[in-house]
């Protein structure tokens, strides 16, 4: 039996659980000196005076550093060349602030007390500027973030054609608010430098990939990437949010080599919220238009997605959610626009999902919203529409091609689990007792990308003395449970046990390349990477073993349950991973990079049940059942785990959170009382439904899980408390579905 599919329980989580774990906040530098930075407190303003002479010579004080000081760096390296050149941000602000939490002056200090203490002594003038928050106004261009840019567009998609709409017996058009989110991740960002005596840069960042910090970390620094290593510890999570190392925590490079020592620096929880990107901010108006019998016709999406003040990868995601555009229907004609917009706010980008679950919600409520006005079952109204299962690439009418779904199998399965029609009575027998508590059922099917960027990931396997293995992989967990994971493929593979399987990475002295932990990608590329290194080393120790019990190559068999190799027909001649290495003249080692064809597809169905206290408000979720297909699954209980999380991060965004500013751009949510990040008390056990239908884009047969619970949840929550409320005469209500809100909606 092959250990891959078993809930094999993770290795890595001893140590989080019982404080083991070293978190960059944790590493003890010799001699680190502690960086506060000094952020702007004002949205919008030119900078009249910037001194910090009363600041210096404080007690504790070893170096205070303005947008002077460190003028030699330029402006901070674009995320891609295509992005706006005028649009580009200075490490530390020198004449103008866009945003609260930008960084103005970082403070060196033997302690994080006498930095925040030098700090009061800063006096920063601002020349207020007038201010645009608000993400619609911005795009009327009446007021200019960076005039010498002529627009606040930084990007547009066109629609290619528009859409016709004159075949649909009915039309409904909705504007639909994915409003700003933070990922909120348990450790903040953080980082620490040193340089070595032979001139290299050591950076240990809270980050989702090691290999790509070192090549931006180079790029600033003007150095080989050789001549930087970057480690990554244990990380909090980052959830999209770690995927680049920012200007702040890039200048901690310049620091320590200023002052001749280590610096170390760790955000507090309202400097995250203020400073750490933000997550999805995309408004959307939609069109759906179908024929009276159910079916869907034309479907139109144009999108304003909010970018902040600077542009980075939030301002390109609106590409991902025209990819995904019809979702899991066929949809003869369709079409997508959009505008990426600066405004005064911190700059947005990718969390758990980038620009799918926006798809996601797009057309599920406007399914939800065409189903209620044609007086169809919004799950009959999916029936009629879905894709039929297909194991050849589908191209929808957008053209993005999906490698294999079987979509109206996860409706079934979801439905038939969560007792669908049994619900229905219900809701039907409460409206008539004219209940109180109103029963509501969501339905949301989801079809993402994972693996969506192109690029392949770095895996190799070393067979060590003891026979034993150790696996080098390019890929950055920061959660996800990538060492089990990755042993566990090896085991499997090769027969050597789970537990004498070693797994090195987030170091890029150890690993020679790597990529990104974003957009699920690392199984499916990662994973496969180290399938196929693994199956190098089978062959390379077949040879081996061949020559030490003389026979022909192709006479020798592997076993891959025990492990061993034994000449054809005699099993008693055979020889184990131990002997091999004993008699092997050098170790034995396999290396390979894996670049998938084309991304893959994972889909899925939720089905949400809320129940609405129509007195206060509240929203309770009663259940939650999911059926994600993410392929074929390495570890389920990882795999379920990935996807609770998901799930309470998706329901969060429905009833909970939501990044506030002022008009005037002061943060409203800089802590957790007014940031309401959801917590098991508000959630229900999540009910899980497998389907496994494997893709041919890779050997395992793996397509991504890490975001699928997020895509799934938010619509089926959403479409749940509307649907609870819808036969009050409610057609759409805005995210976060707040208690107030609903509140105001039943009694207006
Ligand atoms: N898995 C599996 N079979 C599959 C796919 C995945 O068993 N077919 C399991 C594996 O055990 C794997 C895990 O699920 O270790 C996640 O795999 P994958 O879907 O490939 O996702 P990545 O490892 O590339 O992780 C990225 C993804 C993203 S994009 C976000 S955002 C996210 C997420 O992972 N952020 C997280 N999960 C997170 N989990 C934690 N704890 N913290 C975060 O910040």
């Amino acid at each position: 039996m092959s250990i891959l599919g078993n809930p094999v329980i993770r290795r890595e989580d001893p140590a989080f659980l019982t404080g083991a774990a070293t978190y960059v906040d944790d590493l003890q530098l010799h001699d680190a000196a502690r960086v506060v930075f000094v952020r702007s407190t004002v949205a919008h303003a030119r900078l009249t005076t910037v001194d910090v002479t009363a600041a210096r010579g404080l007690p504790g004080v070893v170096g205070i550093f303005t947008a002077d000081d460190v003028a030699q760096l330029g402006l901070a390296p674009n995320v891609r060349p295509t992005f706006p050149e005028t649009m580009r941000r200075p490490f530390l602000a020198r004449d103008v602030v866009r945003y609260v939490g930008e960084p103005i002056v970082a403070i060196v200090a033997e302690t994080v007390a006498a930095a925040v203490d030098a700090a009061e002594w800063i006096v920063v003038d601002y020349d207020v500027l007038e201010t645009v928050v608000d993400v619609e106004t911005a795009a009327r261009d009446d007021l200019l973030l960076f005039p010498e840019h002529g627009t606040n567009v930084a990007f547009t998609i066109d629609a290619d054609h528009s859409v016709d709409f004159s075949t649909a017996d009915v039309v409904v058009s909705e504007r639909i608010v994915n409003q700003r989110l933070t990922a909120a991740p348990i450790e903040p960002r953080g980082g620490a430098a040193h340089w070595t005596d032979d001139g290299r840069l050591v950076h240990y960042s809270a980050c989702q990939g090691a290999h790509p910090s070192r090549a931006l970390l180079a790029e600033i620094y003007e150095l080989d990437p050789d001549q930087v290593r970057v480690i990554v510890p244990d990380v909090g999570g980052g959830f999209g949010a770690k995927s680049r190392t920012y200007p702040d925590e890039a200048l901690l490079g310049w620091f320590a080599r200023e002052l001749g020592r280590p610096v170390a620096w760790t955000e507090t929880r309202s400097e995250n919220l203020a400073a750490m990107p933000h997550g999805r901010g995309q408004i959307q108006y939609a069109r759906l238009g179908g024929t009276r019998d159910g079916t869907i016709t034309a479907y139109q999406l144009d999108v304003i997605q909010d970018a902040g003040a600077y542009p980075i990868v939030g301002s390109v995601l609106p590409g991902m959610t025209r990819q995904m555009l019809t979702g899991t229907y066929t949809i003869a004609d369709c079409a997508f626009s959009s505008k990426a917009v600066v405004t005064n706010t911190v700059s947005t980008t990718a969390y758990r999902g980038a620009g799918r679950p926006e798809a996601t919600v797009a057309i599920e409520r406007m399914v939800d919203r065409f189903a209620a006005e044609i007086g169809m079952d919004p799950a009959e109204v999916r029936r009629r529409n879905l894709i039929p299962r297909f194991d050849e690439p589908h191209t929808t009418a957008i053209g993005t091609s999906y490698d294999v779904g079987n979509y109206p199998e996860a409706l079934r399965l979801a439905l038939e689990a969560v007792g669908y029609d049994d619900l229905r009575a219900e809701q039907a027998a409460r409206r008539q007792q004219r209940s109180t508590r109103l029963l509501g059922i969501g339905i949301g099917m989801y079809v993402e990308i994972t693996a969506g960027a192109p690029g392949g990931e770095f895996g190799s396997v070393q067979l060590l003395p003891d026979g034993g293995a150790r696996v080098l992989s390019g890929a950055t967990p920061y959660g996800q449970g990538h060492d089990t994971t990755w042993a566990m493929i090896v085991a499997d593979r090769t027969g050597i046990p789970f537990d004498r399987i070693e797994v090195v990475s987030r170091d890029t002295d150890q690993v020679p390349r790597g990529g990104l932990t974003v957009g699920s990608r690392s199984v499916q590329i990662a994973g496969s990477a180290i399938a196929a290194a693994s199956a190098q080393l089978v062959e390379n120790a077949r040879q081996h073993a061949a020559d030490a019990l003389e026979a022909a190559f192709d006479d020798v068999v592997h076993d891959p349950r025990s492990g061993r190799f034994h000449v054809t027909g005699t099993p008693t001649v055979s020889m184990g991973w131990s002997e091999i290495a004993a008699t092997a003249a050098e170790p034995l080692v396999e290396a390979t990079d894996f670049t998938p064809d084309m991304p893959t597809f994972p889909s899925g169905a939720h089905v949400a049940v809320v129940e609405v206290d129509q007195e206060t408000g509240y929203v309770e979720l009663r259940r939650i059942v999911a059926c994600d297909d993410a392929g074929r699954l390495i570890n389920p209980l990882i795999a379920e785990g990935q996807v609770h999380g998901g799930i309470a991060q998706g329901a969060a965004q429905v009833l909970f959170e939501e990044i506030s500013y002022d008009e005037h751009g002061t943060l409203l949510t800089s802590n957790f009382m007014d940031y309401l990040v959801i917590s098991p008390t508000e959630l229900p056990s999540f009910e899980t439904v497998t389907l496994e239908t494997p893709t041919w884009v890779n050997e395992l047969g793996a397509k991504g899980v890490g975001e699928s619970g997020t895509i799934g949840s938010i619509p089926s929550v959403y479409n749940a408390v509307i649907d609870a409320v819808a036969h009050l005469g409610i057609r759409h209500l805005q995210m976060p579905i707040t208690p107030a809100k609903l509140w105001h909606a039943l009694n207006d």
